[in-house]
């Protein structure tokens, strides 16, 4: 018989209330144990927490009880919220810890005996955790309806389909003579993989987007020393997060701030100013710089001077004219030029930053784990192995292209191959999830 698992749910101690959750055959015991009573299921319940060994008062507070099948881990839970003192906390689990059969939870472990009684399923379990870091609107939107299923209700019925179109022509296979499979089984096995395949590559189109919300739209500023970079990656974050001062080469550390556009997260890089030295420290510094720029969605290129550069790829390498308040020069049409002295042209280059942000935002994707775009991946191409040459007449070679793709389906939602992918899920999940 599995243990009763305990945990703290709720945050940091001390708080206001703090939540403790119990989940397993004997949940309703430790009910018994602390309040002296099992309320109604599903109705918060006012109890006096006592340690039944010594019959001391430990604390009052509320009481759910909510009894398997019908709980978020399919088993007995209950819930205890008691005031979020450490001394309260560790005097409950003092008492859950006598009781036999209990033990803490690890972390994540009522979302995996959840997953494990078929409450949720692998991409709801991507979803929680999504849900539970995000920090900006569009993450919290992508991320509920991950978790509210999206995703897998549109990888179910896909699979439906596989499988109808399977069974049709496995049973062809076995009750004719000579395994022949009449053409129009295969013919319309053919359309039906033809409608999947174009679904999943809708589907695929937007997994890019939905990977990167997850992570944020990184925004590198770089360019030579002094031209103010750190000055201007302080103004963005309104706070003084990087050194500056007038000795080129200040910064060789990278430096790294979250910032919400319109709802997007948003990563700003501040890098060491790029230019050749002989300094070993610095060196690296404009190394770890490029290597930084490279990888960014979007590099803002700095220059404190007029000299006409022209971005590689406009799209991806903003030119920004910065000490605009000591130039001579008005700035041309559509250049960007900021000061981050007086703040000025500064609402002119957040706006675009947002415009190219928002980007990322739109319609929540579906696809936003590259677990999840892989399996699909692989479904797509047994889909379109079925179109190959040499496939054809060859019905038994068909059906397992068929199959092949169903399962890499199945592999998605985790209805097949689930034990191969729990460390990879739960891997950040705290105690108490
Ligand atoms: N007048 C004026 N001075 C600025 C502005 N922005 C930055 N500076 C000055 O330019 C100098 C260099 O600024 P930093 O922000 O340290 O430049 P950086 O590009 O980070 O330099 P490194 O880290 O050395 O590559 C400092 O003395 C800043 O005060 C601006 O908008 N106007
Ligand atoms: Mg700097």
């Amino acid at each position: 018989m599995s243990h009763t698992i305990y945990a703290l749910s709720s945050g940091r101690l001390p708080a206001a209330i703090a939540v403790i959750r119990i989940s397993g055959p004997k949940a309703g015991l430790a009910l018994q144990a602390l309040a002296g009573k099992i309320p109604e299921p599903r109705r918060a319940a006012y109890a006096k927490f006592t340690d039944p060994d010594s019959r001391e008062t430990l604390d009052d507070g509320l009481v759910l009880w909510i009894p398997g099948p019908k709980s978020e881990t399919g088993e007995d839970m209950a819930e205890l919220h008691i005031h979020g003192g450490r001394a309260i906390v560790a005097s409950i689990f003092r008492v859950l810890g006598k009781l036999e059969g209990f033990r803490p939870a690890e972390a994540g472990e009522f979302t995996r005996r959840a997953l494990l009684n078929g409450k949720i399923d692998v991409t709801g379990v991507e979803g929680l955790g999504d849900l539970i870091a995000a920090e900006t609107e569009a993450q919290r939107r992508q991320a509920i309806r991950q978790f509210r299923g999206g995703l897998s209700k549109k990888v179910e019925t896909w699979r439906e389909k596989l499988l109808s179109a399977l069974s049709q022509i496995e049973a062809a296979i076995d009750f004719s003579d000579e395994g022949d499979v009449p053409d129009n089984l295969l013919h319309a096995a053919r359309n039906t993989a033809a409608e999947l395949l174009a679904e999943i590559r809708l589907a695929l189109r937007d997994a890019a987007r939905g990977e990167r919300l997850r992570e944020g739209f990184t925004v590198a500023i770089a360019g030579p020393p002094n031209v103010g970079k750190s000055t201007l990656l302080n103004r963005l974050a309104e706070r003084d997060v990087a050194i500056v001062s007038d000795i080129p080469g200040t910064t060789r550390d990278v430096i790294e701030v979250a910032l919400d556009l319109k709802g997007v997260p948003v990563v700003l890089i501040d890098t060491a100013g790029i230019r050749e030295t002989s300094d070993p420290v610095e060196a690296e510094g404009v190394k770890r710089a490029r290597a930084r720029a490279e990888a960014a969605d979007l590099v803002l290129w700095l220059v404190d001077d007029d000299t006409n550069l022209v971005p590689r790829d406009p799209k991806r390498e903003w030119i920004v004219r910065t000490k605009a308040d000591l130039m001579t020069a008005k700035p041309k049409p559509n250049q960007l030029a900021v000061s981050a002295m007086t703040g000025a042209g500064m609402d002119a280059l957040i706006g675009k930053l947002s415009e190219a942000a928002s980007q990322l935002a739109g319609e929540p994707a579906l696809v936003t784990h590259a677990r999840q775009r892989k399996a699909l991946e692989e479904a797509g191409e047994h889909l379109m192995a079925l179109s190959k040459p040499e496939i054809s007449g060859r019905e038994e070679l068909f059906a397992e292209e068929l199959r092949s793709a169903a399962n890499a389906l199945a592999r998605v939602t985790g209805k097949i191959g689930v034990e191969d992918v729990l460390g990879e899920i739960f891997k950040n999940f705290c105690v108490g999830k």
